[in-house]
């Protein structure tokens, strides 16, 4: 009898309960307090009939005052909102993406930076038409970086990546208008369309959303997973493990934050030399543990098999265990808070990036040039800090899960290659997990992904829909904070397989796989475009007929509604546990839970009743199986 045990929500409550005592003995402020100071919200803000684009307003529709100040009604209000909201999200997804191909450009043999998966360089190279015979590895990537660059200014034509996607996909894109340029000139043409006086004809802003979108999923976040691997290596399995007792309250504790693992990688590399660790001896501790909360805390967990000691709403909580020597931070979903927060611990919060700079913080600039020396400097730092720590405030949750991470489509397509009685195909083509789908051992897959969100219970969305999902011989394919709330709860450890219907186990236990595969970071949903456009073709289907959805139940941040955008622009039915801000207006709504499917195959649901959404997204797998005779 297998002695394996979840952790469950509660036992996560009550370790923050226990972590917020040592906050209010220090007079720490935390989000659960400031939700309450927020609630409730702004009616006029949730519908998304708020408009402040110009300085006649802030004009509000309301029953007694139908349209703004210039006219516009409460559809065009709501259809400019969703779009501004999607560039923001397209905008910061992408220059994530930007950074990575500038630090492509940095990597020379023998440097901080180098590469790591030159097949894969080469293979994106042949991809892009680019000449790669007798050329230098590291000339073809300062080629690749300056071309990857260009793709966000191009002049004329398309996104590159698009030619990935089934042929069908690529022309439904085409005859809906909405296969992106440039990936800067979408987020400007949002910008532009949503300006007083330009578009508030809600199709037309819907179109534009989605294109957006696909200039993020199918543009920059797309430059952001595939150069991060030829960078830094393609994710394969690896085990590691997560919660707040990851770290370890003998060693100087170094948690990595935000989403860029240019600097990430560099902190875990000098972390782990022996002048670091010798250093950090000579301040009193026995080691360096270095973890991660949010999306760079997937990059290191994947490529490393660094600890993930948290996610979203758990970044406070690594501070407030007061062991914490330095939280270093690069870019998005980072709390302000933690300046505040950190001052009334001896914790280190050291920004790092011009594009995220915060009060209370330290602030070391990081640059590709210098990655090295300022990782280093960081590093020292955190040593330092070490005999700061008041020990009469550490508390480290007990608490912590084993995992196994890093399922690239590659690790996949190769992991499952063995599980069916087909021939492995050395070609390694997704051809036996289509083979699982087909069987009916596997009934289909979700893409879970996304944010926490104070206005679902914090995690329960994610494990308790993983949970039915599974127990249905549904896999997960999990990314962001999604993926870590999986891993803390054990779903990711593979002896969750018990957890599963008859079929899924099965899969389980022949390709010794957890039923919850970790892709990666939210950059990463772009891997889950590749894998639907993979089975799609090996399959002779349109991705709209895979019983494969996407399902972001606790998402928060206007990355998230770009990834709709794309998720469901790809023709994949993404199921919503918060509302995007548009119940405001019927026509907004409806196009985007039904219109959009006449021109995609797919469209949004939303319902905040969990355990409803997850029988509706089984009742979509079970249709789209039907509708296939499978
Ligand atoms: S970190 S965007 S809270 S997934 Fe990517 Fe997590 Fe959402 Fe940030």
């Amino acid at each position: 009898m297998s002695e394996f045990k979840l952790t469950t929500v509660e036992e996560f409550e009550a370790a923050t309960a226990r972590l917020l005592e040592t906050g209010a003995k220090v007079g720490a402020d935390s989000w659960q307090m400031r939700v309450k100071n927020q609630t409730p919200h702004c009616k006029f803000g949730e519908q998304g009939v708020c408009c402040r684009i110009c300085a006649m307003g802030p004009c509000r529709i309301t029953p007694k005052a139908p349209r703004g100040i210039c006219g516009c009604d409460v559809h065009g209000i709501v259809g400019r909102n969703f779009l501004r909201f999607t560039a923001g999200g397209a905008a910061t997804h992408s220059d994530h993406g930007r950074e990575i191909c500038i630090t492509l450009g940095h990597a020379k043999e023998g440097g901080d930076y180098q590469v790591k998966d030159p097949e894969k360089l080469i293979r994106i190279a042949k991809e892009w038409g680019v000449e790669t015979e007798g050329k230098d590895i590291y000339d073809l990537a300062h080629e690749m970086s300056d071309l990857a660059q260009e793709e966000y200014g191009k002049i004329r034509g398309n996104s590159r990546w698009l030619k990935r996607a089934p042929q069908h996909t690529q022309d439904l894109w085409h005859e809906a208008e909405i296969e992106p340029r440039a990936i800067d000139r979408e987020v400007s043409c949002a910008l532009h369309m949503t300006h007083m006086g330009n578009t508030s004809k809600p199709e037309a802003l819907i179109r534009q959303a989605l294109r957006n979108g696909l200039s993020d999923g199918w543009g920059g976040s797309m430059c952001g997973t595939e150069f991060s691997d030829v960078l830094f290596g393609t994710p394969k399995p690896i085990e590691t493990e997560a919660n707040l007792g990851v770290m370890n309250a003998e060693n100087v504790n170094i948690v990595v934050h935000g989403h860029d693992p240019s600097l990430s990688e560099m902190i875990c590399e000098y972390a782990d030399s022996k002048e670091m660790i010798d250093y950090a001896k000579s301040m009193g501790a026995k080691g360096i543990t270095v973890s991660g909360v949010c999306c760079t805390s997937n990059e290191v967990a994947m490529r490393r098999g660094i600890p993930m000691a948290g996610n979203f709403l758990q970044q406070e909580n690594v501070v407030l265990t007061g062991a914490c020597e330095a939280i270093v931070v690069d870019v998005q979903c980072i709390f302000p808070a933690l300046g505040p927060l950190s001052k009334c611990f001896h914790t280190k919060f050291i920004t790092t990036s011009p594009i995220c700079q915060m009060p209370d913080s330290d602030f070391i600039r990081f640059n590709a040039d210098t990655a090295g020396e300022n990782a280093k400097q960081i590093v020292k730092l955190a040593c330092e800090n070490f005999k700061n720590r008041k020990p009469e405030l550490v508390h480290i949750p007990d608490m912590k899960q084993k995992a196994t991470v890093g399922y690239s489509v590659e690790a996949i397509v190769k992991t499952l290659d063995g599980v069916t009685n087909s021939q492995v195909d050395e070609t390694g083509t997704t051809k036996p997990l289509l083979e699982c789908i087909t069987s009916g051992v596997i009934r289909g897959a979700v893409a879970m992904v996304g944010c926490n969100n104070p206005k679902v219970r914090p995690d329960t969305a994610h494990i308790e829909l993983m949970k039915k999902l599974i127990a249905n011989d549904i896999v997960i394919i999990a990314s962001g904070c999604s993926a870590q709330a999986a891993a803390r709860a054990g779903l990711m450890d593979k002896a969750a397989k018990d957890l599963c219907g008859a079929g899924l186990k099965r899969v389980c236990e022949l390709a010794d796989i957890p039923p919850v595969l970790h892709m990666g970071s939210c950059v990463d949903i772009s891997r889950m475009m590749i894998l639907a456009s993979e089975l799609a073709k090996d399959s002779g289907l349109n991705i709209s007929q895979l019983p494969v959805v996407g399902c972001a139940p606790e998402w928060m941040s206007e990355k998230a509604v770009s990834i709709g955008n794309y998720v469901v622009a790809t023709g994949i039915d993404t199921f919503l546990g918060v509302d995007p801000y548009v119940s405001g207006s019927t026509e907004v709504a409806g196009l985007l839970t039904e219109g959009v499917r006449d021109w995609v195959e797919a469209a949004y649901t939303v319902e905040k009743d969990i355990d409803k959404l997850g029988d509706l997204m089984i009742e979509r797998i079970e249709e789209k199986r039907e509708a296939l005779g499978i």
